[in-house]
C-alpha cells in the first residue's frame, strides 16, 4: 500500500487495547518500587487510560483485571469510562493469587478448588454483562514443579471441563481468548503452554473460542510471525497481548526490545487482513512499567505499535508479490526491508494533525500538566498494584 492516505485510514480504523494493571505499580520479585500519583483504585486507572486514549486517539479500551478492579457497581465503573470517552475492554480473571490456588486453579487435583477457580470464571462473564465487555481473556498459571506431581492427562481434562462450561455461559456476542505460556510460575509443565495446545482446547470449544498470543510467552527464537499466520489461516487468532522481551515474560514495552519483531508481526496481519476492525483481532497490550512513568510509557507503547503498522502497511505488496512468484529471495526480502526502514513518524504526526490530536502526544502529555496534577491529588490510600 503506497497510499498514505489508506495508510492513515486503515491506522485510524486500529483500537489498541491497554490494561489496567500497567497504570498501577509493579516489579520484579525482588522489589516494586512506588511512583507518585499511582491511581489507587479502578476509577482512577480509567482516568488514566483516558488520557492515553485522549492523547493518542488510538487506545478507546482499557481492560480490567479482577479481582484487582473490583468495584460495588460495575455498570456505574462502565458509565464513568464511557463519561471520560472510552469502554471497558477484556475482563481478565485471576485465578492465580489465591493461596487454594497452590497447586492450580481449574486444573487443581481438589473439586473444591476447581469449582471456586470456575465460580469466579463465571463471575467475570457477568461482569462483562454488566461493563459492555465482549471479550473473556483466559490465563491460568496451573502447572506443575516436578515430574509425577499430578496426572498430565487429568489436568487436560479439568481444564476443558472448566473451559467447556464457561463457554457456554457466554453470551451470543461475547467470546474467550484462551492465552498460552511456556512457563511461569511452574517449572516443569504448564497445563496451556503453547499455541498448539490453545488451539486445540478452543477447536474443541467452538467458534467463539480463540487463541490470545502474547508476545512474551514464548521459548526464545519462536517465529511469533509464523504461528500468528497460522491460527489467522484457521480462524483462531483471537487477539494480542503486545508486550517485549529479552528474554522471559519481561513484559517491557511493546516494540523496545525487537520492534522488527513486532513489524514482522504487523507485516503478516496486514497480508491476512486482520487489521481491520472487522477481522475481530483484538490489539491489547499487556505491560508492566517497573521504572518509567505509566501514562507516558503506555502512549509510548501505543505509538509504537502504530509505527510498526504503518511500515507494514507501507510494504508495496505488487512488488513482493513480483518477486516471490519469480523466487527472487534477495528482492522480496529488500522490498520489506525498504518499508521497515521508511521514517513513518512523519506521516504519523500528520494522521494526528488531521484528526485534531498534538503530533507529538508525548510531549503533550508532559506540556498538560496532568502528571503534576495527579502527582499532587492522589496522596493517601493505597496504590494499586500487584496484588491490589
Ligand atoms: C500473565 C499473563 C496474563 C496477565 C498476567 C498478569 O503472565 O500474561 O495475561 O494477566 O500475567
Ligand atoms: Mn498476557
Ligand atoms: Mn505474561
Amino acid at each position: 500500500m503506497n497510499d498514505h492516505a489508506a495508510v492513515k485510514a486503515a491506522l485510524r480504523a486500529m483500537p489498541i487495547e491497554t490494561p489496567s494493571w500497567a497504570y498501577g505499580n509493579s516489579g520484579t520479585r525482588f522489589k516494586v518500587f512506588a511512583q507518585q500519583g499511582v491511581p489507587r483504585d479502578a476509577y482512577e486507572k480509567i482516568a488514566d487510560a483516558a488520557v492515553v486514549h485522549r492523547l493518542t486517539g488510538a487506545a478507546p479500551s482499557v481492560a480490567l483485571h479482577i479481582p484487582w478492579d473490583r468495584v460495588d457497581d460495575f455498570a456505574d465503573l462502565a458509565r464513568f469510562a464511557a463519561d471520560q470517552g472510552i469502554a471497558i475492554g477484556a475482563i481478565n480473571p485471576n485465578v492465580f493469587q489465591d493461596n487454594d490456588y497452590k497447586l492450580g486453579s481449574v486444573c487443581h487435583p481438589d473439586p473444591r478448588v476447581r469449582r471456586k477457580a470456575l465460580d469466579h470464571l463465571l463471575e467475570c462473564v457477568d461482569i462483562m454483562d454488566a461493563t459492555g465487555s465482549s471479550i473473556l481473556s483466559l490465563w491460568f498459571a496451573d502447572g506443575t514443579n516436578y515430574a509425577g506431581q499430578d496426572s498430565i492427562a487429568a489436568r487436560q481434562d479439568r481444564l476443558a471441563d472448566a473451559l467447556s462450561q464457561t463457554y457456554d455461559r457466554l453470551g451470543p456476542d461475547q467470546r474467550m481468548l484462551v492465552e498460552y505460556k511456556l512457563f511461569e510460575p511452574h517449572f516443569y509443565s504448564m497445563d496451556l503452554p503453547d499455541w498448539g495446545t490453545s488451539y486445540a482446547h478452543c477447536v474443541a470449544l467452538g467458534d467463539r473460542a480463540q487463541v490470545l498470543v502474547d508476545t512474551g510467552h514464548h521459548a526464545p527464537g519462536t517465529n511469533i510471525e509464523f504461528l500468528v499466520t497460522v491460527l489467522r489461516r484457521f480462524g483462531k487468532l483471537g487477539g494480542f497481548h503486545f508486550n517485549s522481551r529479552n528474554y522471559a515474560d519481561d513484559d517491557l514495552m511493546v516494540g523496545a526490545a525487537d520492534p522488527f519483531q513486532l513489524f514482522r508481526i504487523m507485516h503478516e496481519l496486514v497480508r491476512a487482513d486482520a487489521i481491520a476492525p472487522e477481522a475481530n483481532v483484538a490489539f491489547m497490550l499487556d505491560q508492566c512499567h517497573n521504572l518509567e512513568a505509566k501514562v507516558p510509557a503506555l502512549i509510548r507503547s501505543v505509538l509504537n505499535v502504530q509505527e510498526a503498522t504503518a511500515k507494514a502497511l507501507l510494504v508495496d505488496a505488487d512488488a513482493l508479490a513480483a518477486a516471490q512468484s519469480g523466487g527472487d529471495v534477495l528482492a522480496a526480502h529488500a522490498v520489506l526491508m525498504d518499508a521497515y526502514a521508511t521514517d513513518v513518524r512523519p506521516l504519523l504526526a500528520e494522521m494526528r494533525a488531521e484528526a485534531g490530536l498534538d503530533p507529538d502526544p508525548i510531549a503533550a502529555y508532559h506540556r498538560s500538566g496532568y502528571q503534576q496534577r495527579i502527582e499532587t491529588e492522589r496522596v493517601g490510600g493505597q496504590q494499586a498494584g500487584w496484588g491490589a
